[in-house]
């Protein structure tokens, strides 16, 4: 009996614990979800207005060096993985309730495919040590046609300011089209 007891007590405290492993889950212990965003979502920039519930956590990068960031024709940033001089990005990180990341979702048109949403860890700067955090983000879907975009290191303020073109002023011809 005494042994049947103290295996019951250590598997209801594995239970408790092992669920809220901080630094695998994008979705903390209460239910917020963390977001790393790259582009147009960023603070002062357009589509920034979606995330005005969420909470702004840390600037991050991705800690994978894997990723292009290219310029889609209607100024908007398209990130890929690949194998071609492969880098980091640079983003900021946030903290925003289910609405939200359904909201993002549908900016992003997770539906059609034209972007999906993934996790990656990003590092944040906490003093002089970086801490990593998992996060969800939005990849682009992969397409044949991407060669001809340029690249960009970071999608900045500037950058936005002179070249985005919100989704309801792209006309139906090529310019609203990626590339
Ligand atoms: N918005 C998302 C992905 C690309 C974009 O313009 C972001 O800011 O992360």
């Amino acid at each position: 009996i005494e042994k049947c007891k103290v295996r019951f007590v250590v598997k209801y405290v594995t239970r408790q614990t092992t669920p809220h492993n901080m630094t695998s889950s994008p979705t903390t212990s209460a239910g917020a979800h963390r977001v790393f965003v790259y582009g147009t979502l960023k603070k002062g920039l357009y589509n920034h207005r979606l995330l005005s519930k969420a909470k702004f956590v840390a600037d991050a990068r991705t800690r994978e060096k894997s990723f292009a960031l290219l310029l889609a024709k209607a100024g908007y940033p398209y990130l890929i993985r690949t194998t071609d001089d492969p880098r980091s990005v640079p983003g900021e990180l946030y903290e925003c309730n289910d609405d939200t990341l359904a909201a993002l979702d549908v900016l992003e048109e997770i539906s059609t495919g034209m972007y999906s949403r993934e996790i990656l860890e990003v590092e944040v700067a906490n003093g002089a040590t970086p801490t990593a955090l998992s996060a969800y983000f939005y990849l682009a879907g992969a397409r044949d046609d991407l060669n001809v975009l340029p690249r960009i290191d970071a999608y900045t303020k500037e950058l936005h300011d002179e070249v985005y073109l919100p989704k309801d002023q792209r006309g139906a011809g090529a310019y609203g089209s990626l590339p």
